[in-house]
C-alpha cells in the first residue's frame, strides 16, 4: 500500500497534500462556510505559513480556493500567522491575522477584506495600504503577540479583541484592544485575563454561551456564561475555564471551581490544538474546529507521506446544564456520510470477552454505544496517590488489558485479529473517597507495530463528570484510518488520538466491543456505519 494514502483520512479535512495547522477565521457568509488554515504550499513541515482556502455548504464536503492571504507586504513578508473573521454590520465580513514582519518573528495584527462581497466564495482578500493595525508596545513581548480573536462589541458601541501574549517568563496574558472604527485600535490598561505559571497563550477564544439549552449565542444578553480558551505552546495543549465576563469592567473572571491552569478542563484531551469557534447563523449554533496535528514526529515520516495535520470534524458546542463543563458533539451534517449500517442490542460480555462488529468498515467508520452494568460495587479503590496525576497517566498505568472490576470496557479500534494493533477507546470506574471517578482512555500504546521508536503513542484521557444513578455509560467514536475521535457520555470528555497501524488498515481493521473487568456488562445498544468519503474538491 502506498506510504501516501494508506492513513490518509477519509471523511476528514485535508488539503490534497503538504501541511497544515490552525484553523482560521472560520464563518457562515451568505450561505457558505468558510474555512481557512495555516498552510505550507511547498512541503509537510511547517514553514513558507499562508492561509489556505476552502468552502463548504455543509462543513463536510469542501471545495478548495487559492490561498486567500499569503505574504506579501512590509507588514506580512515574514508570515501570515492565524487569526479570525468578525461580520461587521452591514454583512461585511473582515478578517483580523497577525503577520511577521521581520526574521526575528516580530508580531503585528492586520486586516484583509473581501476584494468582491458579491462573489459567493470571496476568493480574493485585500489587504489595505493602512495596515498594520496594530503594533505592540513597548510594554508587549512582540514575538509573542498574536492570534486575534473574533470582535465583539461592547455596550458602549466600541470592539473589543484579544492576542494571545507572555508577560516575564509564565504568565499568559490575553491583552485587550478596542476600537470605535474598527481602524483605530487602542490598548485597554489591563489585560481581559492572566494566568501566572501557563506560559504563553496561543489562538485565544473568548466566547459567550447560553445558560440553557444547546443554541449558540452571539451577544450579550443577560443569561450567559463566558468561555475562555487559551493554546499552551509548550505542551500543545488547550485548556478552558467557564466564568463571568463583566462587561462594564471588560474583566473576565473565572468562576469559583473553574481551574484556571494546566489541570483545567479541555475540548479534547488528546490529539488537538488552535482550535477556534464561530457564531453559525444558519442553525443557531456555536461550532467548533480543532486541528490534529501527526503523531510520527520525525519530518522524514510526514515527508515520505507527503502531507501533515488534519482538521476535525467540527463539533457543536453548548454548555452542560450543570454549568461546569462544556459539551461537544460531531455536527449534524456528518451524518449524512453514514451508509451501510449494523446494529447490536442486549450482548452480555463477561471479563475477558469481546465481540466484534461486523458488517461495515471498520477502518471508516461512526459508532454509538451504551454500555450498561448491575452494580457499581466492583469499581477498583481510587489510589489517593493519583489525586495529582493527570488521568492520562492513570490511563498509562491501566491500561485496556489490566484487569479491572467495574471496567475496562469499550471499543477496540483499528484492530488486527488478536489485538496485536488496536487502540482501545474504553471506560474504567473507580471508587474515591466521596464519589466515583469515571475515566475515559484512548491509548494508542498499540496502535501501530512499526516505528516504534519514533511515534508519540499517548495514552489521552479524561476524566468524565458523569451521574452513575442510571447505571449506564455511553461512547461515540469517529474513526477515520489514522484518527480516532471519540465522545464519552454525550460530549461530556472527548479524546482525539492520531494513530498508524501497519496491519489494522483498510479492510484489514477489525472493530471489537470489550469487557476486561469482573463485573459484567451489557451493550444495550451499538449502532454502527460504515463512512463514506467527503467531497473534496482541490
Ligand atoms: N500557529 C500559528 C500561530 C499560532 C500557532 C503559526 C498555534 O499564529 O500561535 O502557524 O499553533
Amino acid at each position: 500500500v502506498n506510504v501516501q494514502t494508506v492513513h490518509r483520512t477519509g471523511y476528514h479535512f485535508q488539503p490534497e497534500k503538504h501541511w497544515i495547522n490552525d484553523p482560521n477565521a472560520p464563518m457562515y457568509f451568505n450561505g457558505v462556510y468558510h474555512l481557512f488554515y495555516q498552510y505550507n504550499p511547498n512541503g509537510s513541515v511547517w514553514g513558507n505559513i499562508v492561509w489556505a482556502h476552502s468552502v463548504s455548504k455543509d462543513l463536510i464536503n469542501w471545495i478548495n480556493l487559492e490561498p486567500a492571504i499569503y505574504p506579501s507586504k512590509p507588514f506580512d513578508q515574514f508570515g501570515t500567522w492565524s487569526g479570525s473573521a468578525t461580520i461587521l454590520p452591514g454583512n461585511k465580513p473582515v478578517i483580523l491575522y497577525t503577520g511577521i514582519v521581520d526574521a526575528n518573528q516580530t508580531q503585528v495584527q492586520n486586516y484583509a477584506v473581501p476584494a468582491n462581497l458579491s462573489d459567493p466564495h470571496l476568493r480574493e482578500w485585500i489587504k489595505p495600504d493602512n495596515n498594520p493595525l496594530i503594533v505592540a508596545d513597548a510594554s508587549i513581548n512582540k514575538t509573542k503577540f498574536r492570534d486575534p480573536t473574533t470582535a465583539w462589541m461592547g455596550k458602549d458601541g466600541h470592539w473589543r479583541i484579544v492576542m494571545g501574549s507572555l508577560r516575564k517568563h509564565s504568565r499568559g496574558l490575553a491583552i485587550m484592544y478596542r476600537s470605535k472604527d474598527f481602524m483605530k485600535w487602542v490598548k485597554a490598561k489591563h489585560p481581559l485575563h492572566s494566568t501566572n505559571g501557563t506560559g504563553n497563550w496561543e489562538c485565544p477564544d473568548f466566547f459567550p454561551v447560553a445558560l440553557k439549552g444547546t443554541n449558540g449565542i452571539d451577544q450579550y444578553g443577560e443569561e450567559y456564561k463566558n468561555v475562555l480558551k487559551n493554546g499552551m505552546d509548550l505542551t500543545r495543549f488547550e485548556y478552558y475555564t467557564l466564568g463571568k465576563y463583566d462587561t462594564k469592567k471588560d474583566r473576565y473572571v473565572p468562576d469559583v471551581g473553574s481551574i484556571d491552569s494546566w489541570k483545567g478542563l479541555r475540548f479534547d484531551y488528546g490529539n488537538f490544538y488552535a482550535s477556534k469557534t464561530f457564531y453559525d447563523t444558519s442553525k443557531n449554533r456555536r461550532v467548533i474546529w480543532g486541528w490534529s496535528n501527526e503523531s510520527d514526529i520525525f519530518p522524514e515520516d510526514d515527508n515520505a507521506k507527503g502531507w501533515a495535520g488534519i482538521q476535525l470534524i467540527p463539533r457543536k458546542v453548548w454548555l452542560d446544564p450543570s454549568g461546569k463543563q462544556l459539551i461537544q458533539w460531531p455536527v449534524e451534517e456528518l451524518e449524512t456520510l453514514r451508509t451501510q449500517k449494523v446494529q447490536l442490542s442486549n450482548k452480555k460480555l463477561n471479563n475477558g470477552e469481546k465481540v466484534e462488529v461486523t458488517g461495515i468498515t471498520p477502518a471508516q467508520a461512526d459508532v454509538e454505544v451504551t454500555f450498561s452494568f448491575a452494580s457499581l460495587d466492583k469499581a477498583e479503590l481510587f489510589d489517593s496517590s493519583w489525586t495529582d496525576m493527570y488521568a492520562q497517566d492513570v490511563c498509562g498505568l491501566k491500561g485496556a488489558d489490566v484487569q479491572g472490576g467495574l471496567g475496562p470496557f469499550g471499543l477496540a479500534t483499528l484492530a488486527t485479529e488478536n489485538l496485536e494493533e488496536n487502540t482501545p477507546v474504553f471506560f474504567r470506574v473507580f471508587k474515591a473517597q466521596q464519589n466515583y471517578k469515571v475515566l475515559l482512555c484512548s491509548d494508542a500504546k498499540r496502535s501501530t507495530l512499526k516505528f516504534n521508536e519514533t511515534m508519540y503513542k499517548v495514552s489521552f484521557a479524561g476524566f468524565v463528570d458523569v451521574d452513575l444513578a442510571d447505571k449506564k455509560l455511553s461512547l461515540r467514536s469517529l474513526i477515520d484510518n489514522s484518527v480516532i475521535e471519540s465522545f464519552g457520555a454525550g460530549g461530556k470528555t472527548c479524546i482525539t488520538s492520531r494513530v498508524y497501524p501497519t496491519l489494522a488498515i483498510n479492510e484489514k481493521a477489525h472493530l471489537f466491543a470489550f469487557n476486561n473487568g469482573t463485573e459484567p456488562i451489557t451493550i444495550e445498544t451499538l449502532d454502527a456505519w460504515s463512512m463514506g468519503k467527503a467531497k473534496i474538491q482541490y
